[in-house]
């Protein structure tokens, strides 16, 4: 048996505009995922997330099953489009904790109010001002209730697949839009943790997606730099890597009075891993936009097994990026905040349990080589809206029927509640 410690906060995770649906509800307003998906060729088969599982009117029964699974927390993050009606979350929240289940509230997966977009969105300053403004309102609201807070979910997806390849909303292809909203969203999560101690949040954190970068040493350190000390170092250590810092200079100016403000200390650093990235040099390569300048950078393709989204299944980069993340930023608790796989369509899962335990024992085996790791939520509780893929990927313990919106959790679910009930992996 392998055995986590007392008290590993074992859950599952969504995020808003992935299940929610009920768009028009409670005066909701337009994001711009609602733009992006109506924007014909933007989603795989014009797909939207208008209805997706329907979990606005559905939470009871979603938390029901949550409950079932034995679930310690359920992360799911805030619509800021239904800042006038908070309403929803507050019946959210009760239900969970009427069940014993931790709510972690993030307050930004990528649903930003249409009307700020239109103002602008990331690439303007003023955004990050209005996100501490709607952070300190959710506090306000809920902070009785939840203690756990993220400000934002994975901010390089935000700033360079929205404003760099332009494959998500607000689907910009602007590389100087792109550093400048990479550097405001960190703003933002500055200003929001302040907003966020001022109403008095118990745990403050914010969530990146990190991907281990393989490959030659040159180039592996540059997209290193790009994907991942582009937000760890200021975040955590209050500046921009001289390399990194270096190469956004070639596309705008930064300002770095702000760093004081974007290294507010934080509690926990959530940690969103499923792959690992693979990259050569090759003069003749013209690069990969979602790293503007890697002109001459080659990405290898995956080897050995893939998931459907053909991401490489490779444990050994989370053990790997776990125990790196407690040597080069010490004093931070980890937190996975989403591991899990797209796996093809059906109640029977064995990849996505082979998966998930290769996954489990590799953090494992991080927690004995140092890192501090608290906790770990699949992604991803219900097959949802997977953005520009629409509903074609799966990712959910629980699979959902688009015809009939029913439930039915899947062979990885019960395999999870033993996970979870036995607090470790048999044998
Ligand atoms: O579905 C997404 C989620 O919204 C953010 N992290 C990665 C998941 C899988 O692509």
């Amino acid at each position: 048996m392998i055995s986590f410690p007392r008290g590993f906060l074992w859950g599952a995770a969504t995020a808003s505009y992935q299940i929610e649906g009920a768009v028009h509800a409670d005066g909701r307003v337009p994001s711009i995922w609602d733009t992006f998906s109506h924007t014909p060729g933007m989603v795989a088969d014009g797909h939207t997330g208008d209805v997706a599982c329907d979990h606005y009117n559905r939470y009871l029964e979603d938390v029901e099953i949550m409950a079932e699974l034995g679930l310690k927390a359920y992360r799911f993050s805030i619509a800021w489009p239904r800042l006038a009606d908070l309403s929803f979350y507050d019946r959210l929240v009760d239900a969970l904790l009427d069940r014993g289940i931790a709510p972690v509230a993030t307050l930004y997966h990528w649903d930003l109010p249409q009307a700020l977009q239109d103002a602008g969105g990331w690439a303007n300053r003023d955004t990050a001002y209005r996100f501490a403004d709607y952070a300190a309102a959710a506090h306000k609201r809920l902070g009785d209730r939840v203690t756990t807070w993220t400000t934002l979910n994975e901010p390089w997806v935000s700033a360079f697949v929205g404003h760099a390849s332009g494959r998500h909303a607000p689907g910009v292809t602007d590389p100087a839009a792109a550093f400048t909203a990479a550097h405001h969203l960190m703003l933002a999560h500055g200003l929001g943790v302040r907003a966020l101690r001022a109403g008095g949040a118990e745990s403050v954190s914010l969530t990146l997606n990190l991907t281990p970068i393989l490959g030659d040493d040159e180039p592996a350190r540059l997209i290193d730099g790009l994907a991942n000390r582009i937000f760890l170092d200021p975040v955590l250590r209050g500046e921009y890597p001289a390399d990194v810092l270096a190469h956004v200079e070639r596309f705008t100016e930064v300002d770095l009075d702000d760093l004081p403000t974007i290294a507010q200390p934080i509690d926990v650093l959530g940690v969103n891993y499923y792959t690992v990235n693979r990259v050569v040099a090759d003069p003749s390569s013209g690069g990969n936009p979602e790293y503007p300048g890697s002109e001459g950078i080659a990405w290898e393709d995956p080897r050995g097994p893939v998931t459907e989204m053909d991401w490489e299944i490779n444990p050994a980069g989370l053990e790997d990026l776990l125990v790196r993340l407690s040597r080069d930023y010490p004093g931070t608790p980890l937190m996975i905040t989403e591991n899990g796989a797209a796996m093809p369509d059906g109640v029977a899962d064995p990849g996505r349990i082979s998966y998930l335990d290769a996954h489990f024992r590799a953090a494992r085996s991080a927690m004995e080589r140092g890192a501090d790791l608290r906790g770990y939520f699949v992604w991803s509780l219900l097959d949802n809206f997977e953005w520009a893929r629409g509903y074609h990927k799966r990712f959910g313990l629980v699979r959902v029927d688009y015809e009939t919106l029913e439930r039915t959790p899947r062979d990885s679910a019960r395999w999870y509640r033993e996970v979870i009930a036995r607090n470790g992996l048999a044998g």
